[in-house]
């Protein structure tokens, strides 16, 4: 298969004083001193048995030991499995088992949560730090066709999937991405959006290809984030729709300064009344459109065309090809996207890839059309797919989960619209006793990430169906409209 020299290594030796790293405090690490770390993580990594292939699990924060493990795990050929930190310990195990993880790294502050789930050994980054290094021989070239991480995407049945994603992916998405907002000597991209979704990690994976420095932060603070815009020289920032919200309401009467020349929007659809009062504000918006399976964006719109083709996601990028499968009369059909920066497939899935894959092609679930000029139109998502706050929230997932609660007979979840998360599941519910909210809720809680817990319940007679029982979940929604009238 094709190689190319690791990438860390590739910065270390072209800019080994560049700042790769900057720290909320201002500390900074340079591309030697990063590499430096990750191949000592590494060694001590290979004393814990981790080799070539071993799947491990990582559960973080954003934190510069993570992005040190992640590094580390590529330069063993060790695959990084990463996992959602606001999920339950249930369904960090069902992702911990599917994925066959072997070993699990945990943040310092994560190791408590870390007590009840399923791994051979799990160890916090300061326990590896503090540990003896082997004296293996590391990895000095990627091969593209390797699986480098897996990260699970929930699924239309109920059961996440596991994305993977080669270094050739991760590659071609940094590429494209570049080719498309291009790259300046001064570029610094702010960093927090979650490294475990494939929207923040691929700032890292870019970081180490491009030589750019990232400003890591832990979490979304809008105050932090505001005043980073305004004066830490940040000139690129990954969002979701609700960051875009609050950060617009610090902004205030204010611009941002000219160096600020991106913020890339994804994981979701915006609002149509978003993106004009961004506009009217001079907020270089990018909104993009992409999927886990396609590595972080695969269309994209530049600010200079959104001024004619607002909510529109753009184009494909330069490696990248989009179509619209069996069109209607409005054009507007399924999207299915093609490239090098595409998964090759679910980890130990086939039915699902099968099912997701016609010849090369990944069929995204996504209905949208293409404009006369080829502008990519989204309009509506994967069959029922609800995006709170950036995180996807499959229905059936929910109603599987508490079906199996005493006294729910049955259960359909739909999602509403909500002025701050942008949708969020509500519940209607057959029940056969004196069920009580509260139950279910404590019911929930215990399984389910607090996210996906339904934020309305109503107790209803039957559920709304088809004529070979289906349930119908549009007709669910109108049930409350008819009763709030
Ligand atoms: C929006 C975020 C930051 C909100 O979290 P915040 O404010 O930190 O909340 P907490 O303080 O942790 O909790 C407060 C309460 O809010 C609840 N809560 C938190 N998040 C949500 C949510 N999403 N929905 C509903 N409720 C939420 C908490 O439970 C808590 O509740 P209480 O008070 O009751 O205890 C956070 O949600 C966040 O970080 N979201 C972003 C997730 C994300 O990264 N999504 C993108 C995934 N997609 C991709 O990665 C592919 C696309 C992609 O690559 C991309 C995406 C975006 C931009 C660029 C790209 C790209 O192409 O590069
Ligand atoms: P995830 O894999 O978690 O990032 O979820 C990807 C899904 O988010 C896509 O399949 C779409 O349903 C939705 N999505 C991403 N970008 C857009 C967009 N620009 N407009 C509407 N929906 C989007
Ligand atoms: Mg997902
Ligand atoms: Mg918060
Ligand atoms: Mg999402």
């Amino acid at each position: 298969t094709e190689t190319i020299p690791h990438w860390l290594s590739k910065q270390a030796n072209l800019a080994p004083d560049h700042p790769a790293i900057e720290l909320e405090d201002g500390t900074k690490l340079t591309f030697l001193e990063l590499q430096h770390k990750s191949k000592l993580f590494a060694k001590k990594l290979a004393a814990m048995e981790i080799r070539k292939g071993s799947h491990v699990g990582i559960l973080s924060t954003n934190d510069v030991k993570m992005i040190i493990a992640i590094h580390a795990l590529s330069y063993i050929g060790a695959v990084a499995v990463l996992l959602n930190t606001r999920l339950t310990s249930e369904e960090l195990n069902y992702q911990l088992e599917d994925a066959k993880v072997s070993v699990l790294l945990t943040s310092d502050e994560q190791l408590s949560k870390a007590e009840p789930l399923h791994a051979h050994k799990k160890k916090s980054f300061t326990d590896v730090e503090n540990m003896k290094e082997a004296n293996v021989e590391l990895v000095s070239e990627l091969h593209l066709d390797d699986t480098f991480t897996i990260i699970y995407t929930s699924g239309t049945t109920g059961f996440p999937k596991g994305v993977q994603h080669t270094y050739g992916n991760h590659w071609w998405s940094a590429i494209g991405s570049a080719l498309n907002l291009g790259l300046l000597k001064d570029d610094k991209w702010l960093a927090v959006l979650p490294m475990f979704h494939v929207g923040g990690l691929s700032i890292y994976i870019k970081s180490a290809i491009y030589g750019m420095p990232v400003l890591l932060f832990e979490k979304f603070d809008d105050e932090k984030v505001h005043q980073a815009i305004m004066h830490r020289g940040v000139t690129m920032i990954s969002v979701v729709t609700v960051m875009v919200q609050r950060l617009i309401e610090k902004l205030g009467d204010k611009v941002y300064p000219k160096e600020f020349r991106c913020m890339l929007l994804g994981g979701g659809p915006a609002p149509k009344s978003l993106l004009e009062t961004a506009k009217e504000k001079h907020i270089p918006i990018f909104q993009s459109y992409g999927m886990t399976e396609t590595s972080s964006q695969i269309a994209t719109l530049s600010p200079h065309d959104a001024l004619e083709k607002i909510g529109s996601s753009g184009k494909p990028l330069v490696p990248a090809q989009l179509r619209i499968i069996h069109p209607d009369q409005d054009n507007i059909g399924e999207i299915a996207v093609k490239g090098p920066m595409v998964t090759k497939g679910y980890f130990h899935n086939q039915d699902a890839t099968k099912k997701s894959f016609q010849d090369e092609w990944l069929l995204t679930g996504d209905l949208g059309y293409l404009d006369d000029d080829g502008f990519l139109y989204v309009v509506d998502r994967r069959k029922d797919l609800i995006i709170s706050g950036g995180e996807n929230i499959y229905p059936s997932e929910i109603e599987s989960v508490l079906s199996a609660m005493n006294g729910i007979k049955e259960i359909g979840i739909v999602g509403k619209q909500d002025g701050t998360w942008g949708q969020v599941p509500i519940a209607f519910i057959v029940s056969n006793n004196e069920l009580t909210k509260e139950e279910i809720y404590q019911f929930a809680e215990k399984r389910l990430a607090k996210y996906k817990i339904p934020k309305e319940v109503y107790f209803v007679d039957a559920l709304p169906r088809n004529a070979s029982n289906k349930l119908v979940r549009n007709k669910l929604l109108s049930t409350i409209n008819r009763r709030s009238d």
